[in-house]
């Protein structure tokens, strides 16, 4: 089983530490650091088990080298997964993540890491302590660039845009129904973006808090968790974990496309096909969730500016899924095959970035 894991994979390294102090496993998969130095957010959870831990950070580095590949940008793909033990006491978390810190510095500029799942700027500021220059969105407190979730944001909103330019020729979300699904760092930072635009937004979410201050205080339609693909809309949003489009819940789908922030959206590769022939219009996830990371290496590696790193995500995001769309439609195949093709020219140095 691992075998067949880490060969689909396809990367270059895995470095896999056992944190005895805490009983944490750490993985940090650097796919490929053909086009640069590898860069990709340290994600912390707990998993029903390791090897499911491993999986996520083998699949995540995947997407990380797809989405720096895809617009050209001269980085690597990476993903580091720390997986807490089931008794994990939250006092351990700082020194947890010093040691963290003592491993990405070790690495010697191999990989670069910043804020995914489970991670916020103040725990990259903890983890800098120790792995300094290697750590990105520390606090703006500490010099760093902060949460990059409202970029990401940023990013999927051009998107929406794009799909409604592709498929009603009108790039204008008001009144465009768009289900949100999960309210988090980036589904939370899109609510009022589309709330400006004149969307007619609904949110699906778990955590009670986030579900009080959007459907009671900002008076956003809400719908539970478990009804949220089924809602008929434009624009669906998958915003939370990834692997929520899959042969079970692509026959449940009724919208007409698909375009949200989360990481690795589809089940398998099929999936992909299964909407398609549904007629429904996938924006691949590391084209249409790029802003984040184009506005992590931009201000921390490339000294842009905020405004730079808008326009960078309005310009590319848009030209990027247009393309994308109509490649797929000339030619008859998935968006999401447009789009690896697109990254591998890239990676194979076919064309200028
Ligand atoms: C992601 O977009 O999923 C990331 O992990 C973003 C990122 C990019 C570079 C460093 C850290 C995180």
């Amino acid at each position: 089983m691992f075998d067949a894991m880490l060969r689909d994979w396809e990367g270059e390294s895995l470095v896999v530490h056992r944190d005895a102090p805490s009983g944490a496993w750490i993985f940090i998969a650097i796919h490929s650091t053909r086009l640069g130095p590898a860069a990709g957010g340290t994600r912390i959870k707990q998993y029903p088990a390791v090897e499911d831990a491993l999986c996520d950070a083998l699949r995540l580095s995947k997407g990380m080298t797809l989405k720096f590949a895809a617009p050209g940008l001269p980085y690597g793909g990476a993903k580091a997964v720390i997986m807490l033990p089931d008794d994990f006491e939250p006092e351990g978390r700082r020194e947890l993540l010093r040691r963290y810190g003592e491993h990405v510095k070790a690495l010697r500029g191999a990989f670069y890491t910043g804020p995914d799942f489970g991670t916020t700027p103040a725990d990259m500021d903890v983890i800098a302590e120790t792995g300094s220059p290697y750590i990105f969105c520390r606090t703006p407190e500490a010099g760093g660039a902060g949460d990059p979730g409202p970029y990401t944001a940023f990013g999927v909103l051009t998107g929406m845009r794009a799909v409604c330019e592709h498929l009603y020729g009108d790039d204008s979300l008001a009144s465009r129904r768009i289900l949100v699904q999960g309210a988090g760092d980036v589904g939370g930072a899109l609510i009022p973006l589309l709330l400006a635009e004149g969307s007619e937004v609904t949110f699906s979410e778990v955590d009670d808090r986030t579900i009080h201050h959007f459907r009671d205080e900002v008076g956003v339609a809400f719908v539970p968790a478990g009804d949220a693909l089924g809602v008929e809309c434009d624009i669906l949003a998958p915003c939370a974990l990834g692997g929520v489009l899959d042969e079970t819940t692509i026959p449940q789908l009724r919208c007409a496309a698909v375009a949200g922030s989360a990481n690795n959206q589809l089940g398998t590769a099929e999936d992909a096909e299964r909407l398609r022939s549904r007629g429904i219009l996938y924006a691949p996830d590391y084209v249409v969730n790029s802003g984040g990371a184009m506005a992590i290496t931009l201000l921390e590696m490339r000294g842009g500016t905020p405004e730079g790193a808008r326009d960078e995500i309005a310009t590319y995001v848009r030209r990027a899924l247009l393309r994308i769309f109509e490649t797929a439609d000339r030619e008859g195949i998935t968006s999401d095959a447009a789009a690896l093709r697109m990254a591998e020219e890239h990676l194979a140095g076919a064309v200028a970035a």
